[in-house]
This record gives C-alpha cells, sequence and structure tokens, in this order.
C-alpha cells in the first residue's frame, strides 16, 4: 500500500488517472447492504456462461437501465435481465449518489452511471485478467466499491502479457479508474477463506459505469 503516492484526504493514486479512495463507502455499508438485498431479491444473483462455454466462478446480477451479461452469444449490455425479461431494478439512490462522490472525489466530474454490475466472490471465485471493453464511451471512468472479505486485486498494463502489479482491496475501498487507465488489463485471485461481520463468507463488488 505505502507504495502509492499519498495524496489529500487519503486518496491514494495508483497509477495514472487511477485512485485508491480507501475505506470510502464505510459510511455507507448499512445502507449498501440494504439495497444490494433488494436488488438480490428482485433479480437473484447467477452464474453466467463465458462465450467459450465455462461457467463463471463469480455470480452476478445488475440493476440501472442497463445490465453486464454473458452467455454463448457473447459479452454485451442489455436493457432486460435474460431470466425475467423484465427492466433491469433501479439503481438505489445510494448506489448511485456514492458513485458519482467517488469519480468527482478522483477528479471525474458528473459521472452518472446507467449500469452497475454486482459481482459476488464465494470463496475460491476469480476472475481472470481481462479488459472492460462493451461500453460505448471510455472516456467515462469505471468506479469500483469492494465490500467483505478481502481480495488480491491484479492489473497490467494494455497487453495481456504486460507485467502485474498487486493491491489488497479490502471492505469499504472504493477505485475509481479512468482517462489512461481505463483499458488497463485487471483480474481477482481466487478468494480467501474467510468470514465478514456484515458479508460473511463473501465478497460483493459493485461495478459502476456509464456503458451507453
Ligand atoms: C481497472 N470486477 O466486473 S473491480 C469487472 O472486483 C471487474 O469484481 C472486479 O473487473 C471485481 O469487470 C474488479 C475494479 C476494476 C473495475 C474495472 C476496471 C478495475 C478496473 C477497468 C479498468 C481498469
Ligand atoms: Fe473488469
Amino acid at each position: 500500500m505505502d507504495l502509492f503516492e499519498k495524496l489529500q484526504s487519503g486518496k491514494r493514486k495508483i497509477v495514472k488517472d487511477a485512485y485508491l479512495l480507501p475505506e470510502f463507502a464505510l459510511p455507507n455499508q448499512d445502507d449498501l447492504l440494504v439495497d444490494i438485498r433488494k436488488v438480490i431479491a428482485t433479480v437473484p444473483l447467477r452464474q453466467m456462461v463465458t462465450p467459450g462455454g465455462f461457467k463463471m466462478s463469480v455470480a452476478m446480477t445488475n440493476c440501472g437501465n442497463l445490465g453486464w451479461v454473458s452467455d454463448r452469444k457473447g459479452y454485451r449490455y442489455v436493457e432486460y435481465d435474460p431470466l425475467n425479461e423484465k427492466p433491469w431494478p433501479m439503481m438505489p439512490a445510494s448506489f448511485l449518489q456514492l458513485a458519482n462522490v467517488a469519480a468527482s472525489n478522483a477528479g471525474f466530474n458528473n459521472f452518472v452511471p446507467d449500469a452497475c454490475l454486482v459481482n459476488q466472490y464465494a470463496v475460491g471465485a476469480r476472475m481472470n485478467l481481462h479488459q472492460d471493453k462493451n461500453e460505448l464511451d471510455y472516456t467515462w471512468p469505471i468506479v469500483s466499491v469492494s465490500l467483505g472479505l478481502p481480495a488480491m486485486f491484479q492489473f497490467g498494463g494494455f497487453k495481456r502479457v504486460d507485467k502485474v502489479i498487486k493491491i489488497q482491496l479490502n471492505h469499504g475501498d472504493v477505485v475509481v479508474w479512468g482517462g489512461e487507465s481505463r483499458l488497463r488489463f485487471h483480474g481477482i485471485l481466487p478468494l480467501k477463506a474467510g468470514v465478514h461481520q456484515l458479508f460473511g463468507e463473501s465478497r460483493i463488488n459493485l461495478t459502476f459505469r456509464k456503458a451507453g
């Protein structure tokens, strides 16, 4: 952690255009938990299938106007949940507000996400190195909120083979990826066993995007 440049208000610059806001979401943790429960009661978490036919270890669902989905046909954003053919639930105000304030804090003003991907990691779940390229406009940042068990996040350069740096993401941490960092390869190493007071044996990541 101490390898990052420390900035005002505890904010840390990870690389150009990427900022870690340690524990930024902590004051909102109770509201976030209530709203996460509401979302997943409406549109259940599900393990999607990759275009290659593998079941993802991370369970996912969405809220907001657009939701990210994967199936044999590919990765894309859709307006309707394929499980019930209904629009995704509205993004809770607690989510929208947090994403907007975090983005501003990192220097990206007027961020109004239209998609929130809810990623649930059970012990052992992971996300392979990838780039986020399904959004229309890469000039908007991505805001990521980590809750529950800690995870080892890895990010690299702009090619899969570029060397990666690891950072631990803890409960309440918010990361903002904009500008030049927006297309960096990134992933999550297999989640280590543990029990979190509020989130039990799991990690939840909320990822906010302007996708459409
Ligand atoms: C760096 N999620 O949903 S969030 C994803 O923790 C995803 O669930 C991870 O990668 C998770 O696509 C990582 C942090 C993150 C999100 C988007 C990024 C880092 C990023 C986009 C560009 C660079
Ligand atoms: Fe990603």
